[in-house]
């Protein structure tokens, strides 16, 4: 408990389990990667909302924990040694409870090489590229007359696709049978893109079979389809 309230970010965000790992969050693309995985792990964890409407990630406190003012970030006051672990970063956290736990990443270290690679994939490129498309087609640059930066990011998002759509052909998850951290990165980013962004035309998405398949099997998941919920928005 004294660890904790050590983080300021404790002092906005009371744990009320401080035994618990501290989720800050909102679900978004990024932020629901986090709580996915708690779920799909089964960890005891305390989710708290960070809210965009009232600028939230800007405030001191959170700075405190990710002076980059992005969610997702955690607290585990159970980390390393016994100590508490703040982090940020949804890549590297999903990699440090793929690695706390053992689960959802390959045990050789070959498998675990290829699944970081995927997750990179999508931390580098998925992510950066749907976002611009959803700031684009979605959100305040939608009004640009000049279309050539949304074309630009929906033809660097297609491209993304194809990629994806050739490395799922003849494979249930994107390590093959097995399911790691690179789906729980990468499909929350193609569900929003189609959903969400309203996207699914302008990248032509029925030319891609293989990740609608992997896709619809995503969120078919019991546990996704809780994280996705998490935290509750107000
Ligand atoms: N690379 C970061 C990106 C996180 C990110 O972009 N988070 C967005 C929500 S999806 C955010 O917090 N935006 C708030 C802001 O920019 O003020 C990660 O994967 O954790």
């Amino acid at each position: 408990m004294s660890d904790l309230n050590a983080f300021p970010i404790a002092q906005k965000w009371p744990a009320q389990h401080p035994e618990r790992l501290q989720l800050y969050s909102l679900p978004t693309p990024n932020g629901v990667k986090v709580s996915i995985m708690l779920e799909e792990t089964g960890l005891a964890y305390e989710p708290h909302l960070v809210s965009f409407d009232r600028n939230d990630q800007m405030s001191p406190e959170f700075l405190s924990l990710n002076p980059n003012n992005k969610i997702p970030a955690i607290i585990d006051p159970n980390g390393p040694d016994g100590k508490p672990l703040p982090l940020f970063e949804s890549g590297a956290i999903l990699l440090y409870l793929a690695e706390k736990t053992g689960k959802f990443i390959p045990p050789d270290a070959a498998g675990r090489y290829e699944t970081i690679q995927w997750l990179m994939f999508q931390m580098g490129g998925i992510g950066p590229m749907f976002g611009q498309v959803g700031f684009f087609h979605k959100f305040a640059g939608k009004d640009y007359e000049d279309k050539r930066p949304r074309d630009r990011y929906i033809g660097e998002s297609k491209r993304l696709l194809a990629v994806l759509e050739q490395r799922l052909q003849g494979r249930n998850w994107i390590m093959g049978e097995q399911y790691t951290i690179a789906d729980i990165a990468i499909f929350p980013w193609v569900r929003n893109l189609v959903g969400f962004y309203a996207a699914g035309e302008l990248v032509e998405f029925d030319s891609f079979p293989n990740v609608k398949r992997v896709l619809d099997a995503f969120v078919a998941r019991p546990a996704v389809a809780k994280g996705l919920e998490i935290p509750k928005r107000n």
